[in-house]
């Protein structure tokens, strides 16, 4: 190691430095070890920035990390995806399921406000209605979501006579909700049920994806 030995030689800066105690030799080192100590600063300043910019993002994980893929739309922390083919209830729940979710479970008011203005955006005629997922197939009028879970009778939006048990179809029951606008039906009165083999449009929910990758690009 050079700095232990007596002597070494270096003839940086045009200058010949031939020992530790040779006088020349002492702008040279602490020229270096200036150097040294503010890239050590420099280093520590822009690990700092990094880490608080990472800090804020965590913070703010929720407004601007949540992603959902291509023909998702993210709201409030989940996604969801609007199906224009149609098809029966069954069906319509694979392909949710294939995308990695689920037919729509509505669990608010304000859920129900927001999907009730999108399908606007998606109807083509007063006819078009969307399959959520709810259905009685299990037990007669005792509604379920796809999940598995029962409907809160206090956050139902069912529109005025309904469920009224008739199906589109001829067939005997009608026991698969689907969601749209008809005649005069507000956001607060727009599920209606019908036969789950009816073909509809849906709606697909399924949960955002948390992307720590944000806090890499700030
Ligand atoms: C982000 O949202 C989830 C659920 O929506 C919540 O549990 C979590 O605490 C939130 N995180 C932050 C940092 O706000
Ligand atoms: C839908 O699928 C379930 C189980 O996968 C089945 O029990 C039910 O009969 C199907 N309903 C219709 C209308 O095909
Ligand atoms: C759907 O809504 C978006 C904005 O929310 C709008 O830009 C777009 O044109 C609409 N599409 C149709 C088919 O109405
Ligand atoms: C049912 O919905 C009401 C109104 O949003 C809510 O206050 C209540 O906690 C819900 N009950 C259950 C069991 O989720
Ligand atoms: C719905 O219709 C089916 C078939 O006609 C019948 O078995 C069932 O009892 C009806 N449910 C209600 C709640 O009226
Ligand atoms: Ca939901």
């Amino acid at each position: 190691m050079g700095l232990h030995s007596k002597t070494f030689t270096t003839k940086l800066f045009a200058f010949k430095c031939d020992s530790y105690y040779n006088k020349k030799c002492l702008p040279l080192l602490l020229c270096v070890g200036l150097l040294l100590f503010f890239y050590a600063h420099i280093l520590q300043y822009f690990a700092k920035l990094y880490l608080l910019q990472c800090h804020l993002n965590s913070v703010d994980l929720n407004e601007t990390c949540l992603k959902c893929g291509a023909g998702w739309e993210l709201h409030g922390g989940n996604c969801y995806n609007f199906n224009t083919m149609k098809s029966s209830w069954n069906e319509s729940r694979d392909s949710c399921k294939y995308l990695g979710g689920d037919l729509v479970k509505i669990d608010s008011r304000e859920e129900q406000m927001f999907l009730f203005g999108r399908l606007s955006n998606f109807t083509v005629n007063e006819q078009d209605k969307f399959w959520i997922g709810l259905t009685d197939s299990e037990e007669e009028d005792r509604w379920l979501w796809a999940d598995g879970s029962p409907l809160n009778s206090s956050l139902t939006f069912w529109a005025d006579n309904q469920p009224d048990n008739k199906s589109l179809d001829g067939a005997a029951e009608a026991d698969c909700v689907r969601m749209g606008k008809k005649g005069g039906a507000d956001f607060l009165k727009s599920w209606f049920d019908t036969s789950c083999n009816y073909p509809q449009k849906s709606i697909c929910e399924k949960a955002a994806e948390t992307g720590q990758s944000s806090c890499v690009y700030g």
